[in-house]
């Protein structure tokens, strides 16, 4: 045996030191855009995630729902597959069909419906805002707009009327020949509402015009006031029946694709993704997971056109218990990403590489964003939010939902963890439980901000910069324990878990 350089390390280890921050470097500047698939070195990538956020492949987070949720706040899901084609590919479709609209020309939610209602209906639509209209249909005028951020459970009663949480129309005062926003909505914008409606001069709704449609967050685009867009959305595959579903993935408008495996260092794997280009050249499709610059080069050499990184270290992962296998989170994005430079250098091509599982912190995000990953993959993160598939439930202090890992003999994922044979030998994953979020858009937007602070500290405006400036240092144990609040802690509602 070979023992390699180097201690296993893992994100606890770690901090960032502020760099300088330049007067032009704020939150409202730094841009999270980041590349997704493989693109010549210099040169942009196909495809852009606007925030770089993908959700796991899993059975308890990537449904169509959170998919259309997590597309609109500019990341990507990739719906799982551990289950027939057509079902995996039916939900690339939902995603691929969605129309950000409201939900009361749908469903009649008139004014006095009760707020319990309201909500169950959008997370089952994937729809983070309601307009309601007079008469409850698509054609009346509309009253006002309720969004999900008013339900968080410490802040509304189910059963209290929809109306008394609606954002009337007249505070909104937008239409179409007025496409600046006001101050006074500007501020509402900012305080609770992800989208402005458009009416016409007879007061019906015409367009919900989304935060993500906006370009400077001052001016609607005009082009974008009579379009329809169509969400992002990836599929996961695997390496036993790609042959039949890749094609109808494909077919359903998935717009990109990854091998799920817990160890992509395989000849199965670069199989498959050769098999993959030469059929579709022109579907991306990611390999992983890998933790070594060795497996970075072997998938990037068949093909892949981003990379997952990661053995062992997600939430409900035991696979280092039971086999043995795996390397910490930050030795591992560390290695993989000096690989993807060394790769970029020879080739002229630039593989994204992504963090996937073990993200704890939110601090851990920009950690991993740091230390090269162009991309973080979470499964834990996601299972939380309402629009993810778990139950919900009651607890004494509050809330859970449900999330359970692929090798767990609930998921039983035999495709991810191949023991030999269909079936599961042994467990890999754990069946268990998260604090319940509310909404995604909601929570995700506070992880932004502190991602956002994070950078302006470090002095850089784009993930490219911060993962060529930052700087880290590792943390002793004791100097992890100052870290923390030293005295006791008074809880408020904002009190972050
Ligand atoms: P986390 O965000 O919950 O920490 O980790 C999610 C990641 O863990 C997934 O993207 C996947 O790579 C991995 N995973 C999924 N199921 C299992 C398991 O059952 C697992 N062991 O490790």
């Amino acid at each position: 045996a070979q023992i390699i350089d180097g201690v296993s390390r893992t994100f606890n280890e770690f901090l960032l030191l502020p760099n300088r921050t330049r007067t032009e470097c704020a939150t409202e500047t730094v841009d999270l855009s980041t590349p997704l698939v493989r693109h010549a070195r210099g040169e942009r990538s196909a495809i852009e995630l606007r925030t770089p956020f993908t959700s796991a492949i899993m059975q308890a987070v990537s449904s169509p729902e959170l998919a259309i949720a997590l597309a609109r706040n500019g990341g990507l899901s990739f719906i799982h597959h551990n289950r027939p084609i057509e079902a995996q590919a039916a939900d690339v479709r939902t995603v691929k069909n969605f129309k950000a609209g409201f939900v009361a020309s749908d469903t009649n939610v008139k004014p006095a419906d009760t707020l319990g209602q309201l909500q169950e209906l959008m997370v089952r639509t994937g729809h983070s805002t309601a307009a309601v209209t007079d008469d409850g249909t698509g054609s009346g005028r509309l009253l006002g707009l309720v969004t999900s951020r008013d339900f968080h459970p410490q802040r509304h009663d189910a059963d209290e009327p929809v109306a008394s949480r609606m954002v009337p129309v007249d505070a909104l005062a937008c239409s179409r020949e007025d496409v600046t926003l006001s101050q006074a909505n500007a501020r509402l914008w900012d305080e609770r509402l992800d989208c402005l409606p458009v009416v016409d001069g007879e007061g019906r709704l015409r367009h919900l015009v989304f935060r993500s449609d906006y370009s400077d967050n001052k001016r609607f685009p005009d082009q974008l006031v009579d379009a329809e867009k169509r969400l992002r959305v990836g599929a996961g595959v695997n390496t036993h029946d790609y042959r039949e579903r890749i094609p109808q993935l494909v077919e359903a408008g998935a717009d990109a694709l990854c091998f799920d495996s817990s160890d992509g260092f395989s000849d199965w794997q670069a199989q498959a993704l050769v098999w993959s280009k030469k059929h579709f050249p022109d579907v991306p499709v990611g390999g992983g997971n890998v933790v070594d610059a060795e497996g970075f080069r072997f998938l990037a050499q068949a093909g892949a056109d981003f990379v997952k990184v990661g053995v062992g270290g997600g939430s409900i992962c035991i696979t280092r218990d039971q086999k043995g296998i795996g390397r910490g989170q930050a030795s591992a994005v560390l290695d993989v990403a000096a690989a993807r430079e060394a790769f970029a250098e020879e080739t002229g091509q630039y593989v994204p590489i992504c963090s996937d599982g073990g993200l704890v912190h939110d601090y851990h995000m920009s950690l991993a964003l740091a230390m090269g990953a162009d991309f973080v993959m979470m499964g834990r993160y996601f299972a939380r939010f309402d629009q993810a598939p778990g139950a919900k439930l009651p607890t004494r202090d509050g809330f859970v939902k449900e999330y359970w890992g692929e090798g767990s003999n609930r998921a039983r994922n035999w495709q991810r963890y191949g023991q030999g044979g269909q079936g599961l030998i042994f467990e890999e994953g754990v069946d268990g439980y998260v604090p319940y979020a509310g909404d995604l858009s909601e929570g995700l937007a506070v992880t932004i901000a502190k991602m956002k602070s994070t950078m302006v500290s470090c002095g850089a405006m784009t993930v490219q910069e911060f993962q060529s400036t930052a700087r880290l240092t590792v943390v002793s144990e004791q100097s992890f324990q100052e870290s923390h609040a030293t005295v006791a802690v008074r809880e408020t509602p904002d009190s972050v878990a």
